[in-house]
C-alpha cells in the first residue's frame, strides 16, 4: 500500500511540474509566475515563485529501443551479437583498418535491411514527430540510432550524434554524401572515380567524437524536460547528458529495462516504447489542457 502510494504521490507532483512547463509554452513561451510555491515546495516552485523568466525547453535522446519495434535489432539485446562480434569490436577505426571487408560487411548488411519497406517508423517515433508540430517548445530531439526513423515520422529538428547509416563520408575530405548501396575497400570516390576506397559509413565508432557535442552540452544545461526513450545508458557521452541537465529539469526515462543511470531521473516508465510514448506525451498535452482551462 505505501509502495502504491508514494508512486501515486510521484506521478502526481510530475504532473504539477509538467503543467507548470506547459503554461509557459502557451503564455508565448514566456512566463513570470507570481503564485506561492505550492505545499510540494519542490526547487522548481520555488524557482518560479521567485519569478524566474523562462521558456519551455524539451530535450529528448532516444537509443536502439525506440527502433526494436520497427524491426530493428538493439546492440546488446540477447539477439545483440552480429556474426558473433559485438558492436564495440567492429564500431571502432581500428576494426577498420586492420579488416574494411569485415566492417563493411556489417554495415551493408544493416543498411539494405534499413532500405527494406517493411522498416518504417512506428508509434514512437511518430509521437514525437507530431508533439514537435504541434506545439511551440523549443524542441530538440538527439538520437544515437544511425537509421533515418526519425526523419522519415516527419521529426524536424534532429541531432543524429552518432551519424547516419544512409551516408557515407570521404576519410580524405570528409565530405559526405548520401549512400543507399554497398560500399566496398574499391568503392570508387564520387567526384574523382579513379580513386577508391575512400568511403566509409557516415557513424561515430568507439574512440571519435560524436557529432553536436556543444549543442548538445547547452541543450542539456538549459532543458526543462528530458526524455530518454529506448536506450542502455552505457555508451557515452550519450548517457551523461542526463547528468548534464539542471536539478528543476524533469527528467523521464522510457525503457523496457532499468539502466545505470535510472536512479538520476525523476520518473522511469518501464514499458514498450510503441505504447508508453504516446502515452506520455499525451499526459503532457492533458496537464497542457487542463492548465488552460484554469
Ligand atoms: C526498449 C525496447 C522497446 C529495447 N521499448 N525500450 C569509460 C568510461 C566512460 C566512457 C568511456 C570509457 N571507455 C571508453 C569510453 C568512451 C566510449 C564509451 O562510452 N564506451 C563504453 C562502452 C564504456 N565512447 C566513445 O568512444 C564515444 N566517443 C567519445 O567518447 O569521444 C570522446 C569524447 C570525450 C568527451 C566528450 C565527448 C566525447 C563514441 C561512441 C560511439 C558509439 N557508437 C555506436 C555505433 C554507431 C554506429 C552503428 O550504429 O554501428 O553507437 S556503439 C552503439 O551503442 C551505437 C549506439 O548508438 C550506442 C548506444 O546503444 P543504445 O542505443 O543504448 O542501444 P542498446 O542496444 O545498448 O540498448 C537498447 C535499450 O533499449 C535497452 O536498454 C533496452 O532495454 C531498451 N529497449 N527494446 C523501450 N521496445
Amino acid at each position: 500500500m505505501g509502495q502504491n502510494f508514494l508512486k501515486h504521490f510521484r506521478k502526481e507532483i510530475n504532473a504539477i511540474k509538467i503543467r507548470f512547463f506547459l503554461t509557459a509554452a502557451r503564455h508565448r513561451k514566456l512566463y513570470i509566475t507570481t503564485e506561492p510555491p505550492t505545499p510540494v515546495g519542490s526547487f522548481f516552485h520555488q524557482m518560479l515563485y521567485m519569478g524566474s523568466v523562462r521558456s519551455m525547453k524539451v530535450l529528448v535522446l532516444t537509443g536502439a529501443g525506440i527502433s526494436a519495434e520497427s524491426g530493428i535489432p538493439t546492440f546488446r539485446g540477447v539477439d545483440g551479437l552480429w556474426e558473433g562480434h559485438r558492436v564495440e569490436e567492429v564500431a571502432t577505426p581500428t576494426a577498420f583498418d586492420q579488416n574494411p571487408e569485415l566492417v563493411h560487411r556489417f554495415y551493408n548488411t544493416r543498411r539494405r535491411h534499413l532500405l527494406q519497406k517493411d522498416v518504417r517508423p512506428n508509434a514512437a517515433h511518430i509521437a514525437l514527430a507530431e508533439y514537435e508540430a504541434n506545439h511551440d517548445d523549443d524542441f530538440l530531439l538527439i538520437t544515437q540510432n544511425v537509421d533515418h526513423l526519425h526523419f522519415a515520422a516527419g521529426s524536424q529538428n534532429v541531432l543524429p550524434m552518432h551519424g547516419q547509416l544512409l551516408e557515407a563520408r570521404c576519410t580524405q575530405t570528409d565530405k559526405v554524401y548520401p549512400w543507399f548501396e554497398d560500399l566496398s575497400p574499391n568503392t570508387p570516390d564520387p567526384e574523382t572515380p579513379s580513386r577508391r576506397g575512400n568511403l566509409r559509413p557516415n557513424v561515430v565508432w568507439f574512440g571519435e567524437m560524436p557529432y553536436g557535442m556543444e549543442k548538445i552540452q547547452q541543450a542539456a544545461r538549459n532543458a526543462d524536460l528530458f526524455l530518454a526513450i529506448g536506450t542502455s545508458a552505457v555508451v557515452y557521452p550519450a548517457a551523461g547528458i542526463v547528468q548534464q541537465t539542471p536539478l528543476n529539469c524533469q527528467r523521464v526515462e522510457i525503457n523496457l529495462d532499468t539502466t545505470p543511470q535510472s536512479k538520476v531521473f525523476t520518473e522511469t516508465i518501464r514499458g514498450p516504447a510503441t505504447v508508453e510514448v504516446p502515452k506520455f506525451l499525451r499526459r503532457v498535452q492533458e496537464s497542457c489542457k487542463n492548465t488552460n482551462e484554469h
